[in-house]
């Protein structure tokens, strides 16, 4: 089954059987695959060959470089059913949340197909007479991304679009638990570098490797950015390390998100919303909600009607007809089983998370999400669990709940269920949400890409993605020119 999805998406046999690293679907468990994992030295090679086609790419003109992610596009459109298939089978991800992942990845190269005529720059009004200034955008250098296992495919792309029309290359290492989705995103972009024809060879790499193979590219001083989208604790030695060399990074790693549900909301939209944001990607997303905070006086209605609304969960194999699938694996199990114990001793009350279809799948981690009733914010809920865990407080004023909002060391998305206007204008205000994403009438997760994502706090400030997020991939210059036949000083300073 694997072979023929792999092989109609252009990756060779010899790519996924010839290694020592094993691949797991998380689907049951079985192997499905054994790469090869580059060392250092491949790493830095495969750096030099990007360097040096960045050199040509460079100069290449932007809208030509958009052309080429336009064709990417195509290829995508064309592959959609497979590769979506191909997330599902490596990732747990359910049909309908593979195929919108690579919607997600078609999306941002049709915006960054009309980015590449719009990389504007300013015109500047100069003090001195008979001379102008602009600020111009050219090309960074290689772009190094890191991506999880639970975007394999979108987060690569909203990077390598973006990186690509802004004249980079682009080096990519993925989740050692999900190589062969990125092999296959691999393999279509290559297939579209030869129909583009004028391309230089070697523009994008895909480095497959542990933590030697992150680290040499990290270090490497050629990789002018590093994209890296994980865990608090991976960003927390990746940051350090690029600014050490003086590198840019770009951070987009763990959210605690928060709902406020209000006693005025809109009570069958917000249990809807919940039941996405919460269970949704079996609770594997940097957005997935993670705190509910409810007003005191509708608390219990909440918790009974969302608990109704967990019973009904299909849960099981991701390519039929199921909302949730399984944890990517045991570690993630164990963790979430951790935090259901902390959550008990720290005075909650859990309903579900329990492993399901075990007897079915003993090597496969499904389970049952848990809605679990905290008296307070206490360690476990300000900690990011990778699993579906909601953890439900009670509020009494407002101000409470948007203090228990941003009361967490995460910063990336946020919402609030009101009919209330001042609520929702305050919770967009300056002194409301803290997070890079706050939304009225709709859940945290499951945003497009128009805008640009990320956070705050130990999300680590980054954002990728739409709105001017390009510019992180550019270097901006500073240009005055002076047509005169004088030669004025800035600030009046006479000098002669
Ligand atoms: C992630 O989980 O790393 O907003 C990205 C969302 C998706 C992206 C999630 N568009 O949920």
């Amino acid at each position: 089954m694997i072979d023929g999805l792999l092989q109609r998406l252009g990756v060779p046999a010899t790519a996924y059987r010839d290694g020592t690293h094993a691949v797991f679907t998380p689907i049951d468990g079985s192997q499905i695959g054994s790469i090869a994992l580059q060392g250092k030295d491949e790493v830095q090679a495969r750096i030099g060959a990007a360097h040096k086609a960045f050199l040509t790419w460079r100069n290449v003109p932007a809208p030509r470089r958009g052309e080429l992610v336009r064709q990417f596009a195509e290829v995508l459109r064309e592959n959609k059913a497979q590769l979506g298939e191909l997330v599902s089978v490596e990732a747990g991800k359910i049909t309908q949340e593979g195929l919108g992942e690579v919607q997600e990845m078609i999306d941002i190269c049709d915006f960054a197909v009309g980015l590449s005529r719009q990389l504007y720059g300013l015109t500047i009004a100069s003090e001195r007479p008979g001379h102008h200034m602009r600020e111009s955008w050219h090309p960074l250098g290689v772009v190094g991304v890191i991506s999880a296992f639970n975007f394999p495919v979108a987060v690569w792309a909203w990077n390598t679009a973006l990186a690509l029309v802004c004249g980079n290359a682009v080096v990519w290492k993925p989740s050692e638990k999900t190589p062969l989705t990125a092999l296959a995103c691999q393999a279509l972009l290559e297939q579209t570098l030869a129909r583009f024809g004028d391309a230089p060879e070697g523009l994008a790499q895909l480095l497959l490797g542990d933590r030697e193979a992150g680290e040499a590219m990290v270090d490497d001083a050629r990789v002018a950015l590093v994209s890296a989208t994980g865990s608090t604790r991976m960003g927390r030695e990746v940051g350090p390390r690029v600014a050490a060399r003086f590198g840019r990074s770009l951070l987009e790693l763990g959210g605690n998100n928060a709902m406020i549900l209000a006693p005025s909301a809109d009570l069958d939209l917000a249990v809807r919303g919940i039941l996405f944001a919460a269970v949704g990607t079996a609770g594997q997303r940097c957005t997935t909600l993670r705190r509910l905070i409810v007003h005191r006086s509708i608390k219990d209605e909440v918790v009974a009607r969302v608990k109704a609304a967990y019973a009904k969960v299909r849960i099981g194999d991701p390519r039929e007809n199921n909302l949730v699938g399984p944890l990517i694996d045991r570690q993630s199990f164990d963790a979430m089983q951790d935090a259901l114990a902390r959550a008990r001793d720290e005075g909650g009350v859990v309903h579900g998370g329990e492993r399901q279809l075990q007897a079915q799948y003993p090597n496969a981690y499904y389970v049952a999400p848990a809605l679990v009733e905290m008296p307070a914010q206490s360690a476990v809920v300000r900690h990011e669990t990778f699993a579906p865990i909601l953890y439900v407080m009670a509020y009494d004023d407002f101000e409470q709940a948007l203090e228990m909002n941003n009361e967490v060391p995460q910063g990336l998305s946020s919402c609030i269920f009101t009919t209330d206007i001042r609520e929702a204008e305050r919770f967009q205000s300056a002194s409301g949400s803290d997070c890079g994403i706050a939304n009225v009438n709709i859940g945290t997760s499951g945003a497009e890409i128009g805008g640009a994502f990320g956070g705050e706090k130990e999300t680590g400030g980054g954002r990728e993605s739409g709105s001017d997020a390009w510019r992180a991939y550019m270097r901006r210059q500073t240009n005055t020119v002076n047509y005169s036949r004088e030669l004025p000083l800035a600030q009046g300073i006479v000098f002669d």
